[in-house]
């Protein structure tokens, strides 16, 4: 029996959450780039990556900042720096996609469909600001939009830029989105898509949603047709995805983007510890981990 390499994403910062959250959260640039390449030392082959107004911490889509931490991250390891084209509250598409024409990375994330995207159940936290609770307290209002206009423009930035799309499906019918966009033939075979589950307003983080998304898009597309990888978001869910993808022959995606706890009783002290306990159970159930270039081949993407 072969064992089939598995490769792991990290998300690092995140385009929603507010820094008061977690102190393990980057939010300066340099933060941002020294944590990818510790989770790239940890064994993340993708680093996901969002940037924040230094001063604050707070969501922006600023060029000036993903070019400073792009360029970090590439200069100091080979990790494949995947910016989001999804952004946060507040941002309107043509800014969220600035970073894919303007920097025209290898990969950058393409989510597929709109929802309510909601974090005011965060608890609030004594060191958090007052934007930073208003800005939770917003997302009870907050409509995470990727209608079809979005989605088809954002295809053709992305053929122009050269960037292979991960597109993020948070719910059944995203994948549907997915199909009416390779039907105008938008979509590039085979791709790449990750399961984001477990964000109130979309589906949820468990084991039975996840084999769902998974039959559904190898009832649409063929099971040849795409790569996948599974992002939990929340805790237990983001190690309970990322074993039941190891298991199915899927990759995963790990980080403080999505989950901030470690084990049930401690709380992640940086992207490197969630990258670890994840990638210790590859071997467990049979999978290589992949280094970046390996992922790339795996991808289609050419090696650096
Ligand atoms: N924040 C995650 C739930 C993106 O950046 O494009 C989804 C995400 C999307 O990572
Ligand atoms: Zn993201």
């Amino acid at each position: 029996m072969s064992v089939q390499p598995v490769f792991l994403s990290c998300a690092i910062t995140g385009g929603m959450s507010v820094p008061g959250q977690s102190q393990a959260i980057p939010v300066t640039p340099d933060q941002i780039v020294d944590s990818a390449v510790d989770a790239s030392s940890a064994g993340a082959a993708i680093v996901h990556l969002h940037v924040r107004e230094p001063e604050t911490g707070r969501p922006v889509a600023d060029l000036g900042l993903f070019k400073e931490v792009l360029a970090g991250v590439g200069e100091r390891c080979d990790a494949i720096a995947q910016p989001t084209s999804g952004g946060g509250v507040g941002m309107t598409i043509e800014e969220r996609a600035r970073v894919v024409t303007e920097c025209r990375p290898e990969m950058a994330t393409f989510n597929c469909g709109s929802f309510n995207f909601g974090i005011f159940q965060v608890r609030p936290r004594p060191e958090m600001a007052d934007w930073e609770t208003d800005y939770l307290e917003s997302t009870r209002d907050y409509v995470f939009r990727n209608t079809f206009r979005d989605i088809y423009r954002l295809s053709e930035l992305f053929r122009e830029a050269g960037t292979k799309p991960e597109y993020e499906v948070y719910d059944v019918g995203h994948l549907y989105n997915l199909q009416h966009m390779a039907e105008q033939e938008l979509v590039d075979f085979p791709f790449h898509v990750q399961f984001v589950l477990g964000v109130l307003g979309a589906n949820a983080a468990s084991i039975e949603q996840l084999v769902h998304m998974r039959q559904t898009a190898v009832g649409l597309f063929g099971e040849d047709s795409f790569t996948w990888s599974a992002a939990g978001v929340g805790y237990p869910g983001q190690f309970h995805l990322a074993a039941t993808a190891l298991m199915l022959g899927g990759h995963m995606r790990v980080g403080l983007e999505d989950n901030l706890r470690v084990t049930t009783s401690e709380r992640a002290e940086s992207n490197a510890a969630l990258v670890k306990k994840a990638i210790a159970l590859a071997p467990l159930l049979d999978r290589k981990p992949a280094e970046a270039d390996e992922a790339r081949r795996l991808l289609g993407l050419a090696l650096r």
